[in-house]
């Protein structure tokens, strides 16, 4: 068969939740078909390119088997077995039992449920807008970014830094805790250029040899959960050998003298201990970032997802404020960018009708709230009724095995909108097919740049998909809700945001395609203060009271140590558990997106244990072997993968596959924590304690 013909070029944002959010320039076909998908070679941050996975995207859009009806259950929950029904009897169904369950047990055992599927502003966060005009549970998203977000925070006050496009002007470039090559491979354009260009050390540090560590000039591969002890050690060092910026630190931070007699015991030796690392490597790091003043820290997430990941972003947040590398363009930090946006979210998000007082559940502690544990319930009502959006939690969410227990109670109502089959919609009571992003109307802003960019409806869905917006205006009408933002149209909304956040109108944006909306070089670079009250990089943080739009500090946060220290919270390998466990993102997939279409199945092969050879001889593991993973959670079986690129007693299972795609449909966070992490929630999926043997 012939290709359709190439008809033109359509211009888009990538949707999905990933730091790039590439500027995209889509082959459109004739047949309403899209093409190749490529990166806006005329966006200086996206710079022409874009992972493979979005590339091939025609795949996806295209896919056979997507949701492209109303599902209703006809068998047992989770029985795969579907009737057909039509739009107007899934909304009334799905209203209805929302009316019922409200009447039963109060508005708050409803829960809308929704994650960063799409990172569109509309069709993702539109839900909250019926959430509060129902006062309906809150949903507090915690799983990717809090731990993250909050050490970010403890340092600088708030979530900005030195324009990433400044990773070209650098001398050195450390890529922490990002595996930046599979999860946001822009940062690699950048780095790169500056070492073709100005001969730039890359540094990379992470707990084994994925592609990014093997791109590094000086690659530390360290133990999981070690990044403060790494990240003192370097700041004992320079304060040792003279390259901390005394003057900087006078004028821009809150305790240099209590932070540099704090660290005098954080030696080399020190960490060496505990991270695994050789004093030498650290030295040697620690004298690269001393003396190359251009020297940009670009932060990750990896790092963050452990029990003490706000203390370790914190730490590794403070090096630069101790070599002043913040004064110099190419210096400084960046971990993302939310904080410089100012969007007014009221009416998409329904924001004027919030009610303070109404719970919020914590997204990272699905598995407890829906096995109904009083304190993650929050002393309310049992959720008893729920509509999801954009995630999928019976793959994604910490503790698998309550929650699939939680999604089998016949006492819960589960309305899933979703593109494809995913386990979350296989366990639903209604299934509505979904709009993907070329076949709707939204706004972008970059997490990992500083563009805002529109994405236009390009072509029709197929069949019956239905978008996000329509879905909530159509139950909220049965509801009977009339607040104004249920009328509009996507465009209307995002018109009325742009300008009453200052940033022109619609008409303006699609004229420009983007928005730049970086800082100016002092601002950017803190250079007038830091976010904080008294203007200063705070070394010494008060953990309780960070401003990260949390609902109440949780976990042992009163044991968090007050200035940059490793903290041993981290579930550590014990006797019955020698292994420590990763579930590192795949290069293919995008958490668990992706994981349907047959050439990103191809290129992973399937769900694997990476163990390195000499712990597989100890227990008599041969390359290929199916093993059990465990641990009280769970058991998981993967095989075995032999690699010599990390340390002894880690083990790392790329992801996230479908949980069918393991031997016994267990998925790899059977093995994954739902713990609250301190000091206000989040999922530590890195920080795993596991046994392993032969299966
Ligand atoms: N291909 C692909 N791209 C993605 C995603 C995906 O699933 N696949 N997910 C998207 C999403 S939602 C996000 S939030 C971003 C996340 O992107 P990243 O910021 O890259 O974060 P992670 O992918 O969680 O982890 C990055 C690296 O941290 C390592 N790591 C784990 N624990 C530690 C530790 O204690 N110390 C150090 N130094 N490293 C550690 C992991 O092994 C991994 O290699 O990527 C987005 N992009
Ligand atoms: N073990 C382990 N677990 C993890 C992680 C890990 O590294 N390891 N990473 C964590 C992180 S960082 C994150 S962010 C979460 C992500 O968890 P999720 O938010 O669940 O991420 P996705 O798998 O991308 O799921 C998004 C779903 O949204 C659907 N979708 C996309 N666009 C639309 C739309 O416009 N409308 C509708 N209705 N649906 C849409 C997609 O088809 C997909 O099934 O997972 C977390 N879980
Ligand atoms: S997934 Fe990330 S790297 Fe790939 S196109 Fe989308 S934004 Fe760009
Ligand atoms: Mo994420």
């Amino acid at each position: 068969m012939n290709a359709p013909a190439f008809s033109r070029i359509g211009h888009s944002a990538c949707p999905h939740d990933c730091p790039s959010t590439c500027a995209l320039d889509v082959e459109l076909l004739a047949g309403n078909k899209i093409g190749r998908i490529r990166g806006a070679k005329d966006n200086d941050y996206t710079s022409g390119v874009i992972c493979a996975k979005v590339a091939r995207y025609a795949e996806r859009i295209h896919n056979p088997n997507r949701l492209t009806q109303p599902l209703r259950r006809k068998g047992q929950k989770g029985s795969g077995e579907w009737q057909v029904v039509d739009w107007e009897d899934a909304l009334d169904e799905i209203a209805e039992a929302f009316v019922k369950a409200e009447a039963r047990l109060g508005a708050e055992t409803v829960w809308p449920y929704y994650y960063a599927g799409t990172m569109g502003l509309v069709q993702r966060d539109g839900i909250n807008r019926l959430r509060h005009a129902k006062r309906y549970s809150g949903f507090y998203g915690t799983i990717c970014t809090n731990m993250a977000s909050t050490g970010f925070i403890a340092g600088a006050g708030k979530i900005a830094g030195s324009d990433p496009r400044e990773m070209a002007k650098s001398d050195c470039i450390v890529i922490w805790g990002t595996n930046a090559v599979a999860t946001q491979v822009n940062v690699m354009t950048h780095a790169i250029k500056a070492r073709k260009e100005r001969g730039a050390k890359i540094v990379a540090i992470d707990i084994y040899q994925n592609e990014t560590m093997k791109q590094a000039d000086l690659a530390l591969c360290l133990k999981p959960g070690t990044d403060a002890a790494l990240a003192c050690a370097v700041m004992h060092v320079l304060f040792r050998d003279g390259h901390a910026d005394r003057a900087y630190l006078a004028r821009y931070t809150d305790e240099p003298q209590a932070l540099e007699a704090h660290l005098a015991g954080r030696t080399p030796e020190w960490a060496a201990a505990i991270t695994g690392l050789e004093a030498a490597e650290i030295e040697a790091f620690a004298r690269l970032v001393g003396t190359t003043k251009r020297t940009f820290f670009r932060l990750g997430y990896g790092f963050s997802r452990q029990r003490n990941g706000a203390v370790a972003m914190h730490a590794a947040l403070s090096i630069p404020a101790v070599t002043g590398a913040w004064q110099y363009e190419g210096g400084g930090a960046f971990h993302s960018n939310s904080s410089i946006y100012h969007l007014d979210r009221t009416a998409i998000e329904g924001l004027d009708l919030l009610d303070p007082n109404v719970r919020q559940l914590d997204q990272s502690r699905t598995a407890s709230v829906l096995t109904n544990d009083p304190d993650a319930l929050a002393g309310g009502p049992p959720v008893t009724a729920m509509i999801i959006q954009n995630t999928n939690p019976v793959t994604v969410c910490p503790d698998q095995t309550l929650v699939k227990q939680g999604f089998a109670r016949p006492d819960l109502f589960v309305a899933v909108h979703e593109q494809i089959m995913t386990d979350t919609a296989k366990m639903a009571d209604i299934v509505l097919p979904a709009t993907m992003f070329l076949e709707h109307d939204d706004i972008y802003k970059g997490g990992g740049h500083q563009y805002i960019i529109f994405g236009p409806k390009l072509v029709d869905p197929p069949a019956e998909c239905r978008t996000n917006h329509q879905v909530i205006a159509g139950l909220a009408r049965r509801l009977g809700l009339e607040q104004p933002g249920f009328a509009m149209t996507e465009r209307e909304h995002i018109d009325l945001m742009l300008q009453r956040s200052g940033w022109g109108t619609l008409a303006d944006l699609e004229e420009k395609r983007w928005i730049d909306c970086q800082s100016d070089f002092e601002t950017a670079h803190f250079l007038n203060g830091f976010g904080h009250a008294d203007g200063k990089y705070h070394f010494r943080v008060d953990w309780a009271s960070v401003d990260n739009e949390n609902y109440g500090v949780v976990g042992p946060h009163a044991d968090m140590p007050t200035l940059p220290d490793h903290w041993g919270s981290i579930e550590a390998a014990d006797e019955a558990h020698p292994f420590r466990l990763a579930t590192s993102p795949a290069r293919q997939f995008l958490n668990s997106t992706f994981n349907e279409t047959p050439s990103s199945i191809g290129r992973e092969g399937r769900p694997e244990l990476m163990i390195h050879p000499d712990d597989a001889a100890g227990l008599g593991i041969a390359a290929e072997d199916l093993v059990t993973v465990g641990n009280r959670r769970g058991e998981v079986k993967v095989h075995a993968r032999l690699f010599e690129g990390l340390k002894r007693g880690v083990v790392i299972s790329e992801g996230l596959w479908p949980n069918s795609a393991f031997v016994d449909g267990k998925g790899i966070n059977t093995l994954t924590g739902a713990d609250p992490v301190a000091p206000f929630g989040g999922a530590a999926v890195h920080d795993i304690k596991v046994w392993v043997r032969a299966a």
